[in-house]
């Protein structure tokens, strides 16, 4: 490498910025300064309506007074302690909440400190559980085509996002995909739970475990709604008829519900939502609101006492981080699931989501667009690409959004919406207004 003179300090140029087009964005940077409620702000005081949550995590809003001063207070009174054979109040109050609004017998919670750091527990969870039963043939993960599970080697060898994959290598071994349940052809402009083909991608399970035995899958991993690739809702009777083929051969289900999680369905989990039980569900975003950096996984009872067994082994699981359940995160959690109670807040998603619904559907005769999804506070609305450019259109879009005081979240040619759950309606006719006059704005 050719040495070559540091940066200045305070310019753009040193932060490694993820999953972002670092050149293109230097020239051409745009920052956010502050926030509160719905809207964040500009170094030079502009107001920008957030039609994300800032990434699908900020779920109570921007700032909320009530979550500050909970982490303002356990900063001045403990800000670190290890939970490593020793424990402090707050991560065990936590994780019993937790387990409390968590669906069925879902009640024991491994803290970590991201999505992605989730879904790697979940995995290894899934593999220390079947070997402490006898059955550590049990090795293999069945992912999903277009599944988003966060950036670690376990996430993106399930995960089916090609671009996250195809810089890495040969991943974990062993690692099989569910194809995705995004049918254009039958399902376009669905509203809510689209009619067609939940039986048929369901039973792609059962191919797979022909072909590989079940003796050898140890866990299904799937979104309950795909997020990161653009709003898949599943079709009506998938979620059930995968829980059955995992009940039949002796497989553990894994709901990956970063996104899902936490009121975005209207509901406090979209397990509860679809009605269909998982082993596992991972966590993070807004368990805390997004004010902390946290993450966690929900395990049932019978896994939890399966590796415990009778105490006599010393460490039962292998694993942990410095951060599992740091005292701001926890401060920050219980403060957040405090003001997701008292304000309603899963009931005010279930109370907006129809008006969402029609709102968002709206916008099927504005220009470029071929498909509208939707369920809960989540929607999508996908362009068409421009010929030979796949994302072009959708970025033109963000960057015209951002310049009307509006945060999208675009994804290929797909714009998605997943508005704080304190969002009125006036602030959704916003976002789609503003929407539809930046796609009548660009070719
Ligand atoms: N699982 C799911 C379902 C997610 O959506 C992760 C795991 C990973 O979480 P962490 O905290 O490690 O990032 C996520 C994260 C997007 C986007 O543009 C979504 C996520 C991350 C980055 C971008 O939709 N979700």
């Amino acid at each position: 490498m050719t040495a070559h003179a540091k940066p200045p300090t305070n310019d753009l140029e040193a932060f490694w910025m993820p999953f972002t087009p670092n050149k293109a964005f230097k020239a051409d940077p745009r920052l956010v300064e502050r926030a509160e409620g719905m809207f964040y702000y500009t170094p030079d005081h502009r107001a920008i309506l957030d039609a994300t949550s800032g990434l699908w995590c900020v779920n109570a809003g921007h700032c909320r007074p009530q979550i500050v001063e909970a982490i303002q207070r356990q900063a001045a009174r403990m800000g670190y302690a290890t939970s490593f054979n020793l424990g402090h109040p707050k991560a065990f109050e936590l994780a019993s909440r937790l387990a409390q609004l968590l669906p069925g017998d879902l009640d024991h919670v491994f803290f970590t400190n991201s999505g992605s750091e989730s879904v790697d527990t979940a995995l290894k969870i899934a593999l220390a559980y079947h070997k402490a039963r006898g059955k550590g043939s049990k090795t293999r993960f069945i992912g999903r085509e277009r599944g988003y599970h966060g950036v670690g080697f376990g996430g993106i060898s399930v995960g089916g996002i090609v671009g996250n994959r195809k810089q890495y290598g040969a991943l974990l071994p062993g690692v099989d995909h569910l194809p995705h349940t995004h049918d254009p052809a039958r399902n376009a402009f669905s509203k809510g739970q689209p009619e067609h083909g939940g039986e048929g991608f369901a039973n792609a399970l059962e191919a797979i475990v022909g072909l590989h035995d079940a003796s050898t899958i140890a866990a299904v991993i799937v979104e309950p709604v795909a997020g990161s690739t653009g709003v898949l809702v599943p079709p009506k009777g998938y979620l059930e008829q995968l829980r059955a083929i995992c009940d039949r051969h002796d497989i553990l289900l894994i709901f990956d519900e970063v996104i899902t999680g936490f009121g975005r369905l209207g509901a406090p989990f979209a397990a509860e939502f679809f009605g269909v039980q998982p082993d596992m569900i991972t966590m993070a975003k807004g368990l805390t609101n997004a004010a902390v950096p946290m993450g966690a996984v929900g395990v049932r009872g019978g896994i939890y006492d399966t590796l415990m067994g009778d105490g006599a082994a010393g460490i039962e699981l292998f694993h942990g981080y410095t951060y599992s359940g740091h005292p701001l995160a926890c401060a920050a959690g219980l403060a957040t699931l405090d003001l997701y109670r008292d304000e309603g807040l899963f009931e005010r998603a279930a109370a907006l989501a129809s008006g969402f619904e029609a709102v968002v559907h709206g916008l099927r005769d504005a220009p470029h667009v071929v498909d509208i999804r939707n369920l809960g506070l989540m929607a999508a609305v996908e362009l068409a690409p421009r010929p030979g450019a796949v994302g072009a259109r959708a970025q033109e879009a963000f960057h015209r959004a951002f310049d009307e005081g509006l945060l999208i979240r675009v994804t290929g040619d797909t714009i998605a919406f997943s508005p704080s759950l304190i969002a009125d309606p006036a602030h959704i006719e916003e976002m789609m207004a503003t929407t539809r006059k930046v796609l009548e704005t660009i070719d």
